[in-house]
C-alpha cells in the first residue's frame, strides 16, 4: 500500500478527498471539468470551496468556473435566480430551504450534472451529497436524487463548560476557546461547521444543559457572536443552555419567578439583546428542576409556565425553546423510570408554539439498551424532540468500540402503537404522527479538542450516524455503517465487509459485558466507568445500582408490571400488555420490567442465571473477535490509524472482561448457583473489584 500523503491522524473525518482510484477518475473526471454556479454569498463560497477542494483532492484537479455551457459542466444554483435552471422550478418545489436535488440531465443541451436547491442552505446540502456519491464511489449513470430533512432541527448539543471542561467528554477539552475568542477563530471551528453541515447537522447548542449563567452576559454573548458568524455560511445556527436563574445571577433581581413581570421583561430584554448581536440566534435550551439545576418549580410553578417564559420572549425573533424532560425528583418515591411521563404529560397542549419537549431516549439515562421512552406519543399536543447521547457516558468512554447506529434505529423503529400500527417513534419525532411543524432531533455531542475530534476514530461514527438519522430518521443503520467506512477508510471491499461486521456487532457487545436482558445503571458511581453493581447508599437511591436491579437471593430485575411500580401502563395498551407478560416481553427487556427467579426458564431453556453467565461471555467474545478481524486488515488501513484502533481494541477486552468477571462475582452472591458449564470464575474476589477507584476518571460532573 502506497503512504498516505498527508498522516491520517482522524482530523479529516470523513471529509478525507484522498485521491479515487483510476478507473474511478476516469469515469468521474470527464463530468466535472468545469462549474457554473453564481457565488454571491458566504454559503454559496463555501459550497464552492468545499468542491473544488474534494475534487482536486479525489480526481486530481478543480473544476474550472466557466459562464457558459461546455461539456462536463457541474452546475449549481436555484431555479429562481439562475436562468440556465429556471425548467426546475417545479422539482425544487416542496424541498423548503434545505432540500435539493442533484440529477443528470441536458442544460442548454449539454449534458451536465446539476446541484439544484431553492435556497443557499440547500445547494450546500447538495454540494455535500454529491461529493459523498464519488467518496463512496457510487455510478453517475442515472443519477436522479431528490432529498430534504424529514426533521427541522437538527441540533448537537455540547455539555461544554466556559472553562473548557467537557461534561461527560473523553476527547479532551472543549472545541470552543473562549478564552481568545472572539479575536481569535480557530480554523477547527470552520471544520466543524463543515463537517456538520455534511450529515445535514443545522444547530449547535455551546454550552453544557448544567449551564453558567455568565454566558448570556455581553462578554460572552460577543464570543457566541463570533462563532456564530462561522457557523452562519454553512447553515448551522447557534442555540444556548440558558440557567432558568440567571435573571438573578447575572440580572441583579431578587427572584426568577416565571410569573414574575419584572422577570418576564429581564428575558424579554435578552432576548433582544442576542438578536441585536446574531439575527440567526436559534433558541434556548433548559435543563430546569432536574439534578438541582433552578427552575420553575423553585416557585411553584409548572414546567409550562418555565418554557413559555423563554418561549414569549424568543417569539418575536422567530426562536424557539428546547425543555428538558430529563427530569426526577430526590424527594419523589416513585420508580425514577415514570417521573418524566407524569409531570409532563398533564401539560400537555400548555406549551406555546415555539416550545419544544425534548425527551431522552429511554426513561433512565442513556443506557447501553432502554426501551424507548414512553412520552414519545403520549404528548401528541407537543412536538417532543429526541436527544440521544453521542458521547459514550455508558458505552466504554471513547476507547469501546461501539456503534451507537444500531441503538438509534433501534429507539426509531420501536412502534409506540399510540395510534395502531405503524405509530413509529421516527414518525413522533418527525412531527409527521401528530401534525407538528416543528420537530427535532439532539444529540449530546462527542466532540473535544482531540486531534480525531471524538477521542477515538470510531466514535466518529457516532456523531456521523445521529447526523444521517436526525436526516432521516428511517436510514439503516448499516447503511450508514458502510457509507461511514468507505469514507473514512476505504471502498476496498475487503476492508469494508469485515468492518461494517464489527460496527453492528459491537453495541450488542456492549450490552453483554455490562449486563444484558434488561439490567441498566450497574456503573461506577460519580465517574461512570467500568462496572459498579454492588453501589448503594449515598445521597440518593436511584444514583445507585442496586435500585435497579434488585437482586436478592430469589431473584432479579426490576418489577414495572402492573403488579409492581406499573410503569407499564405509560405505554399504549397494547404494548403495555406485551411488556407485562413476562412469557411475552421482549427477552432484552425481561429484567427491564420483571423481577424474575434465578431459575426461570428461558427462550434458550437455560435457567436465567446461566443465561446471564452466557451473554457476559458472549460480549467479551464479540470483542475477541472484533480485535482478529482488526488485526487482519492491518494492510488495508495505514499504520497511524490502525495502531490506534488495534490498542483501543485490547484496552477494550480487558475492560468488557473486568465487566463481565466483577458483575458475575457480584450477581453470584445472591445467585449462589455453580456457573454453567465451561465458564470460568472470575479470577479475583469482589472484594477486589469493589476495592478499585478512579478518581481522575474524565468527564465526571466537576
Ligand atoms: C446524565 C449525566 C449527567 C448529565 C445528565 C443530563 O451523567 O452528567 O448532566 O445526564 O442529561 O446521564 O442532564
Amino acid at each position: 500500500m502506497l503512504a498516505p500523503a498527508r498522516a491520517e491522524d482522524g482530523y479529516d473525518l470523513w471529509l478525507r478527498y484522498r485521491p479515487l482510484p483510476a478507473a474511478q477518475v476516469a469515469a468521474y473526471a470527464p463530468e466535472m471539468q468545469h462549474l457554473r454556479m453564481d457565488v454571491d454569498s458566504p454559503a454559496r463560497a463555501a459550497a464552492r470551496d468545499e468542491l473544488s477542494n474534494a475534487l482536486q483532492g479525489l480526481l486530481g484537479s478543480a473544476p474550472q468556473p466557466v459562464d457558459r455551457m461546455r461539456p462536463g459542466t457541474l452546475v449549481i444554483g436555484t431555479p429562481a435566480s439562475s436562468p440556465w435552471l429556471a425548467g426546475l422550478a417545479a422539482d425544487v418545489d416542496g424541498l423548503g430551504d434545505e432540500g435539493f436535488l442533484v440529477r443528470r440531465m441536458r442544460v442548454d443541451g449539454q449534458p451536465a450534472i446539476v446541484i439544484a436547491a431553492n435556497a443557499d442552505a440547500g445547494l450546500v446540502y447538495g454540494t455535500f451529497r454529491f461529493l459523498r456519491l464519488l467518496q463512496t464511489g457510487q455510478s453517475l449513470e442515472a443519477l436522479d436524487l431528490r432529498e430534504a430533512p424529514r426533521v427541522k432541527l437538527r441540533v448537537l448539543n455540547h455539555w461544554d463548560d466556559l472553562n473548557r471542561y467537557v461534561e461527560r467528554g473523553y476527547s479532551g477539552q472543549s472545541i470552543w476557546d473562549w478564552h481568545r475568542l472572539p479575536g481569535w477563530l480557530d480554523p477547527r471551528y470552520t471544520d466543524y461547521a463543515r463537517a456538520n453541515a455534511s450529515i445535514g447537522i443545522n444547530g449547535t447548542v455551546l454550552n453544557n444543559v448544567n449551564a453558567n449563567a455568565r454566558i448570556l452576559t455581553p462578554q460572552y454573548l460577543e464570543k457566541v457572536r463570533a462563532l456564530a458568524g462561522v457557523m452562519r455560511p454553512y447553515g448551522i445556527r447557534v442555540y444556548l443552555s440558558a440557567r432558568f436563574s440567571a435573571p438573578m445571577e447575572i440580572g441583579g433581581l431578587a427572584t426568577s419567578d416565571p410569573l414574575d413581570p419584572e422577570v418576564q421583561r429581564w428575558w424579554k430584554a435578552k432576548a433582544d439583546e442576542i438578536y441585536g448581536l446574531i439575527p440567526d440566534f436559534g433558541g434556548f435550551l433548559v435543563k430546569a428542576n432536574s439534578e438541582g439545576q433552578p427552575g420553575p418549580q423553585d416557585y411553584g410553578r409548572s414546567h409550562a409556565d418555565g418554557a413559555n417564559l423563554l418561549a414569549d420572549a424568543l417569539a418575536p425573533h422567530g426562536g424557539v425553546v428546547m425543555w428538558r424532560a430529563f427530569v426526577y425528583s430526590e424527594e419523589e418515591p416513585d420508580d425514577r423510570h415514570k417521573q418524566a411521563y407524569n409531570e409532563f404529560v398533564p401539560h400537555d397542549g400548555e406549551f406555546r408554539d415555539n416550545v419544544l419537549v425534548q425527551v431522552k431516549n429511554g426513561a433512565i439515562d442513556f443506557q447501553p439498551r432502554e426501551p424507548f421512552h414512553p412520552l414519545f406519543g403520549a404528548m401528541p399536543r407537543t412536538p417532543l424532540v429526541m436527544e440521544f447521547q453521542i458521547t459514550k457516558e455508558y458505552l466504554g468512554f471513547s476507547t469501546h468500540l461501539a456503534y451507537k447506529g444500531t441503538l438509534y434505529e433501534e429507539v426509531l423503529r420501536a412502534d409506540t402503537r399510540v395510534d395502531g400500527e405503524g405509530s413509529t417513534v421516527a414518525n413522533v419525532v418527525d412531527g409527521s404522527l401528530h401534525g407538528h411543524v416543528l420537530s427535532g432531533m439532539a444529540g449530546v455531542a462527542n466532540i473535544g479538542s482531540d486531534r480525531s475530534w471524538s477521542g477515538s476514530h470510531f466514535d466518529q461514527a457516532n456523531w456521523y450516524a445521529y447526523g444521517r438519522l436526525a436526516w432521516d430518521p428511517d436510514l439503516s443503520s448499516r447503511a450508514i455503517a458502510e457509507e461511514w467506512v468507505r469514507m473514512t477508510f476505504s471502498n476496498d471491499p475487503a476492508l469494508v465487509a469485515p468492518v461494517v461486521g464489527m460496527m453492528m456487532d459491537s453495541r450488542e457487545a456492549v450490552v453483554d459485558y455490562t449486563g444484558a436482558l434488561g439490567l441498566h445503571h450497574l456503573m461506577g458511581r460519580g465517574h461512570h466507568y467500568g462496572p459498579g453493581p454492588w453501589v448503594d447508599g449515598g445521597p440518593r437511591a436511584d444514583w445507585t445500582s442496586v435500585y435497579y436491579h434488585r437482586a436478592t437471593g430469589e431473584g432479579i430485575g426490576f418489577d414495572r408490571t402492573t403488579g409492581g411500580s406499573d410503569a407499564v401502563s405509560q405505554y399504549a395498551p397494547e404494548l403495555a400488555a406485551v411488556f407485562d407478560d413476562p412469557t411475552r416481553v421482549p427477552e432484552e427487556f425481561l429484567l427491564w420490567f420483571h423481577h424474575v427467579p434465578w431459575d426461570h426458564p428461558m427462550r434458550s431453556g437455560q435457567p436465567l442465571w446461566d443465561e446471564l453467565v452466557m451473554r457476559y461471555d458472549r460480549g467479551v467474545d464479540t470483542v475477541r473477535r472484533m480485535r482478529a478481524t482488526w488485526d487482519a486488515l492491518q494492510e488495508h488501513v495505514d499504520g497511524e490509524r490502525h495502531r490506534q484502533v488495534a490498542a483501543f481494541l485490547a484496552i477494550q477486552e480487558n475492560e468488557a472482561q473486568w465487566w463481565r468477571d466483577a458483575s458475575i462475582a457480584y450477581f453470584q452472591t445472591f445467585a449462589r448457583r455453580p456457573l454453567p458449564a465451561g465458564h470460568a470464575p472470575p479470577p479475583r474476589s469482589l472484594e477486589y473489584y469493589q476495592s478499585l477507584e478512579f478518581p481522575h476518571a474524565p468527564g465526571d460532573t466537576q
